[in-house]
């Protein structure tokens, strides 16, 4: 069978890997879940939106001959990570995660870990401050029961509705994020702290070296558990294991 390959996108890394991929000449496939509204383009051909679940991505593995599948989403995407490691196992696919380090405290930083966005809320429970919430839409009304703080809310897209926050300024902006352009919003807008999750990559990190040297908290979500698959953190690797 000829190798087909099945790239689940939405980082950093995977556009590293879809060039990759596309000057390798191997026969691929970009995916998309369809959460923003103007993803960026690859230079693959890409679909965009659910699988529908485990047994709608086996069906689409069947219909489309796919040899091998890269896990290459958000560690914050866990749904989709363990429907794909579900879905190669019932349909005989093999599977492959491009994985980044989760980003690790220094010595002066002032991290507080949560183990999940209700613990990040929880955390927040005091005296209203001026809060930078990192963590994209989808987030954001469970931060509703702190609605003393004033939130800066940095969203991808410019939200349908206003969100359920009295006090907030949105920052429209979607990354690779710089460390200078961090800096200078958290100065001019008063972040006195950040809340993100440990994504890890480049692409998120820009905040957290702007609160060291503001010498700002950080509420740290972590990562919840990804399946037991096989993973790899360059793209090369992948390469490697697709060809051989
Ligand atoms: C749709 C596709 C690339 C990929 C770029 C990376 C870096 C910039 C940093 C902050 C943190 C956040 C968020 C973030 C980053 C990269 C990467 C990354 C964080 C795009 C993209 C899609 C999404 C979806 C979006 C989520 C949201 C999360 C914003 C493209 C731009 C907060 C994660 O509006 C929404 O509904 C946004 C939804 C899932 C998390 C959430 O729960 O809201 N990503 N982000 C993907 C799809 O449809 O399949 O246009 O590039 C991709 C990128 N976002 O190729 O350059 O590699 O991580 N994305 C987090 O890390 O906490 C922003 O503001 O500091
Ligand atoms: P999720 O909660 O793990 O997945 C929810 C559902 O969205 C999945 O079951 C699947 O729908 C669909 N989906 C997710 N990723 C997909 C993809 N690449 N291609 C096709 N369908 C996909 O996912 P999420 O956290 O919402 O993330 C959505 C996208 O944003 C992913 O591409 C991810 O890499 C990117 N992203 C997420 C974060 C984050 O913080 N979560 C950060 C940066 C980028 P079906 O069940 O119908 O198949």
């Amino acid at each position: 069978m000829t190798t087909k390959l099945l790239i689940l996108g939405g980082t950093t890394e995977a556009s590293q890997l879809a060039s990759f991929v596309a000057q390798s000449g191997v026969d691929a496939v970009f995916s998309y879940a369809g959460r923003v509204a103007t993803p960026k383009a690859q230079p693959l051909p890409t679909r965009i939106g659910g699988f529908g679940g485990i047994d709608g991505l086996v069906g689409y593995l069947r219909a489309h001959n796919i040899t091998h599948v890269v896990d290459a989403t958000h560690p914050f995407a866990t749904q989709m990570s363990w429907n794909a490691f579900h879905a190669c196992q019932s349909a005989g696919v093999q599977l492959i995660a491009l994985s980044r380090p989760a980003w690790k405290a220094r010595k002066k930083d002032l991290w507080t870990h949560v183990p999940d966005i209700g613990g990040a809320v929880d955390a927040l429970q005091g005296e209203a401050r001026r809060v930078l919430l990192a963590l994209g839409k989808q987030n954001v009304p469970a931060f509703a029961d702190q609605a003393q703080h004033h939130y800066i809310l940095r969203l991808v897209d410019e939200p349908e509705a206003p969100p359920p926050l009295p006090h907030h300024t949105i920052v429209v902006s979607r990354g690779p994020f710089t460390l200078a352009g961090d800096l200078a919003m958290m100065k001019e807008l008063c972040v006195d702290v950040v809340v993100c999750k440990n994504s890890g990559g480049i692409g998120a990190e820009a905040k957290l070296v702007a609160a060291r040297k503001l010498g700002l908290p950080v509420i740290m979500i972590d990562r919840a558990e990804l399946p037991p698959r096989r993973e790899v953190s360059t793209v090369e690797a992948v390469l490697d294991w697709v060809t051989n």
